[in-house]
């Protein structure tokens, strides 16, 4: 069996799990926090960092970007949500680099918050929100403007990373969104959310 490590209010774990239910490979999951279990966190990857992904023999897979190319092998190219090569993978992956990004940066806003609330570096924090709207103006003007997902007809990582970090800004910094600017995003955001691979991996602190 699969081990994942981390918690589901992670956005880049999250993109991970509900790949793994897309593809229908099972796992179980080891519940750690990167602040309140650091040591544990430590011992399994040096950054303290996750999502990890322990694979059935015990080889490890840090970085979600890393265990999603792994998940592509697995699940085959005629089931992989990211295309296999050519035009059409570096346009996904471009899209999914953008979605990533304002994962990392919702992330950075809260661990800011969290973190630096006796010494806020304004000045940091500005700037980190004004990344925030940027990518999701990129976002929006990239994509298909009829849907239902950012490439039009064809589900791609990049509506489950997107939809991963919009959930995470909704439920972290809701005062970044603006739904109405970006309607293209609030469509595959909604449609991602109703799927089965995303209901079973709720946004929980845990
Ligand atoms: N590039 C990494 C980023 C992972 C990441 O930053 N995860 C956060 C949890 S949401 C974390 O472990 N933060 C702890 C830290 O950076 O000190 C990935 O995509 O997996």
């Amino acid at each position: 069996m699969h081990r994942l490590v981390g918690q589901y209010d992670s956005p880049f774990l999250r993109r991970v799990a509900v790949t793994m239910h897309y593809y229908g490979i099972p796992y179980e999951r080891e519940v750690l926090s990167v602040f309140r279990n650091a040591d544990q966190v430590a011992e399994i990857n040096p950054l303290i960092k996750v999502p990890v992904l322990f694979l059935p023999d015990g080889e490890k897979i840090f970085d979600s970007q890393m265990i999603l190319d792994y998940l592509d092998e697995e699940a085959g190219p005629a089931k992989a949500l990211t295309p296999e090569k050519g035009a059409e993978r570096r346009a996904v992956l471009r899209a999914v680099t953008i979605g990533w990004g304002l994962a990392e940066k919702s992330v950075a806003l809260s661990i800011d918050k969290n973190m630096h609330a006796n010494a806020p570096s304004l000045q940091w924090r500005h700037r980190v929100r004004h990344q925030i709207k940027l990518a999701l103006d990129w976002l929006e003007a990239e994509a298909d403007p009829a849907g239902p997902w950012f490439f039009g007809e064809k589900m791609t990582q990049a509506d489950i990373t997107v939809t991963a970090a919009l959930d995470h800004l909704r439920f972290r910094h809701e005062r970044e969104l603006d739904w109405q600017a970006h309607p293209r995003l609030k469509r595959l955001y909604d449609a991602a959310l109703a799927l089965d691979c995303f209901k079973a991996v709720p946004l929980i602190e845990g």
